[in-house]
This record gives C-alpha cells, sequence and structure tokens, in this order.
C-alpha cells in the first residue's frame, strides 16, 4: 500500500507515522509513505502558499496552484505504475470517518491525501484533482494533517502482515457492534484486586460465554447506540 501525502507539515507527519506499528510496517516494506511539502511547488520568490479571501473575510486560504503542482509531481510517479488513485481531501465537511471506510480504503493500491491548513483551500483546485471528502468527526482542529495520519493509522493495520497477532483485525472492535471484553494480565493479584476466577479455570467454552456477557453488559452501559444495533440483528 502506498500513502501520499500533500501537506505543509512534512516532517510531523513523518515522524508520527515513522513510530511503533506503522513505522515497523515501513521497515518491512509492506506500506510506504511519502510526505511532499506542497511549499516546494510554489513559483512566488517568498515561498507563499497562501492568500486573502477574495469577498473578505477572516484568515488565509491556500492558493491553488503549489497544490496542483504537487499533485501532479505525486500523480507522475504512481502513473508509471498504470493506477488512477483516489484522492482524499481530509476536510470537516467530509463524511465522517469510519471502520467500514477504513476497509474500503484497505483495498487501494495508492491513496493520496490532501491536508490543507489556515481556513482552507482554494476551491478551483479541489474541483479538478479531490475524488473523496472525509473529516474525523465534529470538532475543529487545526489542519488535515492529524486526521490524514488517524486514517492511514487505521488503513495501514488492515494491510495483510502489519498486525503480528494471529487473530486478524477484522475479528475486533465494532465487529457485531460489540465492544471488547475486559483483559487481565499477571500479577493474579493487583493490590487487592483478584483476576476473574473463570479466566483462570482453563474452561475455554466458560471463558467465551464470560466474556461475551461482559461485552454486551459493557456495550449496553457505554455505547447503547451500537447496543440498539446488535439487539435488532439478534431479533433481541
Ligand atoms: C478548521 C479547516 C476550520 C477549516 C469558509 C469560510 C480536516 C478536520 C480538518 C479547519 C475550518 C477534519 C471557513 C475533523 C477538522 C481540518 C481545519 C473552517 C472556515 N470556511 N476532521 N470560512 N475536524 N480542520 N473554515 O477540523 O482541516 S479533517
Amino acid at each position: 500500500m502506498h500513502f501520499h501525502i500533500l501537506t505543509l507539515f512534512p516532517e510531523m507527519m513523518m515522524q508520527g507515522l515513522s513510530t511503533s506499528i506503522t513505522g515497523r510496517a515501513m521497515d518491512k516494506g509492506l506500506i510506504d509513505i511519502e510526505a511532499t511539502n506542497i511549499r516546494d511547488f510554489t513559483k512566488e520568490k517568498h515561498g507563499h502558499v497562501d492568500d486573502y479571501p477574495y469577498g473578505g473575510g477572516a484568515g488565509m486560504v491556500m492558493q491553488a496552484e503549489p497544490i496542483y503542482l504537487a499533485h501532479q509531481h505525486v500523480m507522475e510517479g504512481i502513473e508509471a505504475r498504470g493506477s488512477k488513485p483516489r484522492v482524499i481531501y481530509m476536510t470537516p465537511q467530509g463524511r465522517v470517518f469510519n471502520q467500514e471506510i477504513a476497509e474500503e480504503l484497505a483495498k487501494e493500491e495508492d491513496l493520496i491525501f490532501l491536508c490543507g491548513h489556515y481556513e482552507g483551500i482554494d476551491e478551483r483546485v479541489l474541483d479538478m484533482i479531490v475524488t473523496d471528502n472525509i473529516s474525523i468527526g465534529d470538532y475543529v482542529l487545526t489542519g488535515g494533517e492529524l486526521p490524514a495520519m488517524v486514517v492511514i493509522d487505521a488503513v495501514s493495520r488492515l494491510v495483510p502482515g502489519v498486525l503480528n497477532n494471529d487473530v486478524s483485525a477484522e475479528f475486533e472492535s465494532f465487529n457485531d457492534n460489540l465492544l471488547e471484553y475486559p483483559q487481565y494480565t499477571r500479577p493474579e493479584e493487583f493490590m487487592g484486586r483478584k483476576v476473574p476466577e473463570v479466566l483462570l479455570s482453563g474452561h475455554h467454552k466458560n471463558i467465551e460465554a464470560w466474556r461475551l456477557e461482559k461485552s454486551i453488559e459493557r456495550t449496553k452501559e457505554r455505547r447503547p447506540d451500537l447496543y440498539e444495533k446488535y439487539c435488532k440483528d439478534h431479533n433481541k
């Protein structure tokens, strides 16, 4: 899986994504991440990439040309491989990201992320290059960089081999609309609190039943919206 990022802060993104599991996936060659600095494509002598909005208003707007040229540059590398990738604009106005979207994106060979900063991007270049608009939720951030990192992290762990555990990433939280059961490790007793007896019993059927019960219990308590769906799916 090849991730391409158009951003004004490539170092921030490479640093974040080179850490932990995504970093190991890069080392193993399972994913690669190329962050292109939009500023490298400005033709202005002072390196400006933004300007005042026509019609007035607060803040600055990112100009079309450097983004257009940065996108063209990235496409040159990709088209050599013969694929036409989706261009995802990270924006508060996009589809709200979830696991289903992560699974859909994980099927692609290349993904291009466009990250805005300041108040936004000149609409004309968005019309020309963007295929998808994605938000990560209804709160206001300072730019699209952290949201793109969130999406890349979620998609990366669905790439075969990225997680080294035996159970595939598919059988996890948000499957069947249930939250996960509580987990415990050594020691058996911590400050007077014991690990639930059933987990020490070695009785696999009972353990499975206990975990399902706990999953249902905490979904009802913490995520009543998911619990509703679970009940409907199970005719309860
Ligand atoms: C915040 C951009 C506010 C634009 C027209 C007139 C990407 C994000 C972002 C940001 C505005 C995501 C305006 C959840 C987010 C992002 C920066 C408002 C003002 N437009 N997901 N005036 N939350 N945020 N523009 O903030 O770029 S995905």
